[in-house]
């Protein structure tokens, strides 16, 4: 009887000890253990020695190690089928790996990094601010009268509890920030999210991205505006593309200018996108108005300065020929995987 427990005791150990990483190791184990001539089985043989009183008690413990012995092999058996190491892959080390889904850009934030990396070359700096910001930097500073629609509560988020903080309208509340260091002169281009209280529909959203762009500093002209901004289309759509500026006008610039360039899918003969024009519109610019350069404490008789504004959603709806702006905040893959580049 001690034999018995001992003899089964050393085969547990045993049992415990067996490395098993893989199905054929998992048969060996089995075959060895559970098989028709394994131990299990051959341990049985030892009930024939046990004298009859003591028989129900040996008979404990050989089912006892009977269940050890299959319960420890399902344990094994789960383990190699879910590591992935079970049939025959387990030790072809010439099968490829395994593939990781790659993701892709945003479409939006492949044309933001084309913008900035165009006017990085042009020697501009890229500045950020907050997103929620105060009427002073929204809108006051800009020159933007009290009467003026874009302050309207139907036309901006204001916060509740803050009547003088808003989700800003634009990035020109970044402008007017750095503007306010006294850091001249200042050549800056301002990336970001901003909200507007549109309905949402193919051609407006709540919230879209701009890039601004300000340049300050003495003797700047319409003339460098006009150069510069010919420069950003060329790189953008290539060599092909026109430019115009139609007078238009915005309270915080004087004078203002909306710029169109060639029609991107007739390149100016006239179709239904540019409406038989030949043109699109793609920004408004402008000379700062005396009135915000003085706002943020820069002397006007000294300083000049241009800025412009763009729509992100517009170029890569322009670039990409995306007809619906919803497209862009739904998240569907079968869209989003289009855009491959970097
Ligand atoms: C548009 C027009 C524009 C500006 C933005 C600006 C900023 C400062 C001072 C003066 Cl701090 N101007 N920004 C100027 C002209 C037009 O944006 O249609 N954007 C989508």
């Amino acid at each position: 009887m001690n034999q018995l427990v001992s003899q089964l005791s050393q085969y547990k150990d045993d049992i415990l000890k067996e490395s098993v990483t893989n199905a054929a190791e998992l048969e060996a184990f089995r075959i060895k253990y559970l098989g028709t001539k394994g131990i299990v089985k051959a341990s049985m043989a030892f009930m024939k020695d046990v004298p009859v009183e003591s028989k129900k008690e040996a008979g404990q413990l050989l089912n006892d190690f009977k269940i050890f012995t299959e319960s420890h092999y399902a344990g094994l058996k789960d383990k190699i089928e879910s590591s992935g190491h079970s049939g025959q892959t387990y030790s072809d080390n010439t099968l490829p790996g395994y593939a990781f889904p790659v993701g892709s850009r945003h479409p939006i934030s492949i044309i933001q990094n084309q913008i900035i990396s165009i006017f990085r070359r042009l020697g501009f700096a890229v500045a950020e601010g907050p997103e929620i910001e105060d009427d002073w930097h929204n809108f006051t500073a800009l020159n933007l009268p009290l009467n003026h629609p874009a302050r309207d509560m139907q036309d901006t988020f204001y916060i509740h509890t803050q009547p003088d903080w808003l989700l800003r309208t634009h990035t020109s509340s970044v402008q007017i920030r750095e503007m306010e260091k006294q850091q001249l002169p200042l050549r800056i281009i301002c990336p970001g999210r901003v909200y507007r209280n549109e309905t949402i529909s193919a051609r407006a959203h709540c919230f879209f991205h701009q890039v601004e762009g300000l340049y300050i500093a003495e003797k700047v002209s319409f003339a460098d505006l006009k150069q510069t901004l010919y420069f950003f289309v060329q790189e953008m759509f290539g060599k092909d593309f026109n430019v115009r500026f139609r007078p238009s006008y915005f309270p915080f610039t004087e004078p203002s200018a909306e710029m169109d360039i060639s029609c991107v899918i007739c390149k100016g003969k006239g179709c239904s996108v540019c409406k038989r024009t030949g043109w699109v519109e793609i920004l408004g610019c402008g000379m700062v108005h005396p009135n915000v350069l003085e706002n943020c404490g820069i002397d006007s008789s000294k300083y000049t300065g241009y800025a412009f504004g763009m729509g992100i959603e517009r170029i890569t709806m322009l670039k990409y020929q995306v007809k619906d702006l919803r497209l862009f905040s739904e998240n569907d893959l079968r869209f989003l995987k289009q855009f491959t580049a970097q």
